[in-house]
């Protein structure tokens, strides 16, 4: 059976435990015996996170060597997928404040997360202090590391990891290749040795899943069961927010930017993405799918192999529409839950966080939750609260990717078209 049902069927049983042990009095039993697995799975995540990003952003920005040689073409599809990710976040910032789904908690579960968070509130208050009294650059002095291996040991300071990386990947672009040869060597190794690390994680993950929500069900229903259908009914509301999120990607703003900038109607391109659809949400994975997206692209959607097999590899590594859009809303919303306000500032300081996580992402499963840690140390929000919300990630994760992989081919469209390479589909 594929990884993403028996994901699915852990969530499910999940609840049902976490139900039948707060009706049957086995919370002390769940919460000692199984919950556990839960928080190493959490842990596991938060382990691979600064390896991850180092190793594949470097390996993402140094695979961009031929940009000299494309240089045209990879600047527009760059400049693109910048701006497509942008929107997706600001749509997702838009969607979480207006429909607050983090409010939907009562204000008596919202109160008790402040509590049982308020041990790190102060110190976050302090931080957040520090944060208003800096001036209005502050954000780009902290992202400029002193000590590389200082930011190494401490996960909060990832955008100062991900600094570091596009430098070190830019520079190493730079040198004699037959000099560079043997680090790229190494970055290549070791992005295929922590991609398959993430691989055996999400192998845990229907475990971990499990695990995860009979705690949290039995964590928020104490002994009422009705409670957990509370938390259960939030986090229904919070996919849908996520989800007409992405639908407004793939209905709003990928028609209007393939219906402007190209001659093919909207119609053509989603039939002709179909297959990379599926894909998609079954594997939950830009990278599994990429195959199957560039031959859509080339067959489907007439765009040249010379631009599929440029822009599409590059936008499965760096263009994250559906993850980024995702991040800004999953971060909102724990902080709503939290009880926390977050002013422009810091919601603007999540359109940068968001989109350089986005960034990156690695093109497999789970990846974007991941990264969402960035998003949530940078705005100071209680990492902690991915408990709340990983119970519903894969579902989520499944719907973001289709997005993720659409993002990629309207990009790859629309700069084939530019340069004259959009030829008429073959079918
Ligand atoms: N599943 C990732 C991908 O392959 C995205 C994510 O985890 O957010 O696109």
């Amino acid at each position: 059976m594929a990884l993403h049902w028996k994901i699915l069927i852990g969530m499910a049983l999940g609840v049902i435990w976490g139900l039948l042990a707060s009706v049957l009095g086995l919370n002390d039993f769940t919460l000692d015996w199984i919950k556990p697995f839960g928080t190493i799975f959490l842990n596991l995540l938060k382990l691979i996170a600064v390896p991850l990003v180092l190793v594949s952003l470097i390996q993402g920005v140094s695979s961009l060597s031929d940009v000299s040689k494309l240089s045209r073409i990879g600047t527009k599809a760059v400049a693109i997928y910048l701006t497509t990710t942008v929107i997706a976040v600001s749509i997702g910032l838009v969607f979480v404040n207006v429909f607050k789904p983090g409010h939907s908690f009562s204000e008596e579960k919202r109160n008790e997360f402040k509590e049982q968070f308020a041990s790190t509130a102060n110190e976050r208050a302090q931080t957040a202090q520090q944060v208003q009294e800096a001036g209005p650059l502050r954000f780009l002095e902290d992202m400029v590391p002193t000590n590389i291996f200082g930011s190494l040991t401490n996960n909060t300071q990832m955008l100062q990891i991900i600094f570091f990386a596009l430098l070190f990947g830019i520079a190493l672009v730079m040198i004699p290749p037959d000099r560079a040869a043997p680090v790229f060597a190494f970055f290549d190794g070791t992005n295929e040795v922590i991609l398959k690390m993430v691989d055996l994680i999400m192998r845990f993950s229907p475990i971990g899943v499990f695990a995860l929500l009979a705690g949290l069900v039995v964590d928020f229903a104490g002994d009422s069961p009705g409670q957990a259908v509370e938390l259960l009914a939030v986090l229904g509301y919070y996919s849908v927010v996520v989800i007409a999120g992405l639908a407004a990607m793939m209905f709003i703003v990928y028609p209007l930017a393939v219906s402007l900038f190209t001659k093919q109607s909207y119609g053509t391109f989603l039939r002709g993405m179909f297959p990379a659809h599926m894909l998609a949400f079954s594997t939950s994975s830009s990278a599994a799918t990429l195959p199957v997206t560039m031959e859509c692209a080339e067959k489907n959607l007439g765009v040249s192999k010379e631009v599929a097999s440029f822009v599409l590899p590059l936008g499965a590594t760096v263009n994250m529409d559906g993850t980024s859009l995702y991040q800004a809303v999953a971060a909102v919303f724990i902080a709503q839950a939290f009880g926390m306000q977050l002013d422009l500032a810091a919601q603007l300081g999540i359109v940068l966080t968001a989109t350089l996580a986005s960034i990156g992402t690695a093109a497999v499963p789970g990846a974007g939750t991941v990264m969402l840690v960035i998003v949530l140390q940078q705005a100071n929000i209680p990492i902690e609260g991915i408990a709340l919300i990983f119970a519903v990630d894969r579902l989520l994760d499944m719907c973001r990717t289709i997005i993720n992989v659409t993002g990629d081919a309207a990009v790859a469209t629309i700069v084939a078209n530019g340069e004259g390479q959009l030829l008429p589909p073959e079918n």
